[in-house]
């Protein structure tokens, strides 16, 4: 009888999660922290799942996997990746598949069933693709980039928050992109862009990781500039996120859990201070919104 009970309550809450399936390409500079952030929510810590939300979050393929052990291996070791290599073809890059499962994001809704599960393909490109925008022209290799990105449901756009001196090359690389993007008519299924600053642990960042949008706005003037145009042309969506994929840690006097490697104009290197008080932060949200369309308040301090 209370066998039967369960199953009913299982099939129930089974057929009311919402699935979704999206693929997203992530973007941005040397050393901006994209496989870090991918590695960090890869291997969502249990003291940030905890707080009821995420359920789970498991890879699905082996890429996923291979980064969740070196995730184990480097991140919480506190060693850094290696710098990702530029693949002839975009097809050759890491292709990290993840499930994320959520409970309800509404706080009357917080039971123990999956409300939402987004399975998402994130594929990892390394930073010299974004550089080689800026400063090459004609390269067949970037046309079978801007060809894939044209493929995914949403772009992530990851910034150094501390790289904000690079605002007015990383505009000509933004405006190259979105250029490429549209010129042969249509962008294809692009729905929405992420722009995602990292490394907002950082004190200076950290005081202000609650405002994204004006984040943004103040550190990557023109940055922001180009993409709010585009999407006033293209329909295409954007939204601003801050993200770190180490945390803060202490209370009430909170410190940035990173001890930092070196500062340059490009932004920082760092690694994890303390792989016990671990609690990344902003790694779920941008995901959320390209998959959803909503923007949860909530997520943005997962
Ligand atoms: N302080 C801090 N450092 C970070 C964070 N995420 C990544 N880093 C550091 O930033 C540096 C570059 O990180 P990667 O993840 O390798 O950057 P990437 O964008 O994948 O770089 P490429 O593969 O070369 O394009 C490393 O020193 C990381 O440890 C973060 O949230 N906070
Ligand atoms: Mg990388």
């Amino acid at each position: 009888m209370f066998d039967r009970l369960k199953e009913t309550i299982e099939s129930v809450a089974e057929s009311s999660t919402e699935q979704k399936n999206i693929t997203v390409k992530v973007i941005g500079d040397r050393a901006s922290g994209k496989t870090t952030y991918m590695a960090a929510l890869a291997r969502f810590p249990e003291s940030t799942a905890s707080n009821g939300i995420v359920q789970d979050i498991k890879a699905l393929n082996d890429d996923g996997r291979e980064l969740v052990s070196k995730a184990k291996n480097l991140l919480e070791q506190g060693l850094e990746f290696e710098p990702t290599r530029l693949e002839a073809s975009a097809d050759d890059n890491k292709d990290y598949q993840l499930t994320i499962a959520l409970r309800g994001l509404s706080q009357f809704n917080r039971n123990t069933d999956v409300a939402t599960r987004l399975n998402v393909t994130f594929r990892d490109y390394a930073g010299e693709f974004f550089s080689d925008l800026i400063h090459r022209d004609r390269d067949p290799k970037l046309t079978d980039y801007i060809e894939d990105c044209r493929q995914a449901d949403g772009l992530m756009f990851l910034l150094d928050g501390s790289a904000q001196r690079k605002d007015a090359e990383y505009a000509q690389g933004v405006d190259k992109l979105l250029r490429l993007l549209s010129e042969s008519g249509s962008i294809r299924q692009i729905k929405r862009i992420a722009l995602v600053l990292t490394k907002c642990e950082q004190p200076d960042l950290w005081i202000k990781h609650e405002k994204p949008q004006k984040l943004a706005q103040k550190r990557f003037k023109n940055v922001c500039a180009k993409l709010s145009a585009w999407q006033a042309t293209t329909g295409v969506s954007l939204e601003y996120f801050t993200a770190s994929a180490f945390g803060v840690m202490g209370s009430p006097f909170q410190e940035a859990n990173a001890v930092q490697l070196s500062r340059k104009r490009s932004g920082v290197t760092s690694i994890i201070k303390d792989k016990d008080r671990w609690k990344p932060f902003g790694l779920i949200s941008p995901t959320y919104w390209i998959a959803t369309g909503q923007r949860s308040r909530t997520l943005d301090e997962a």
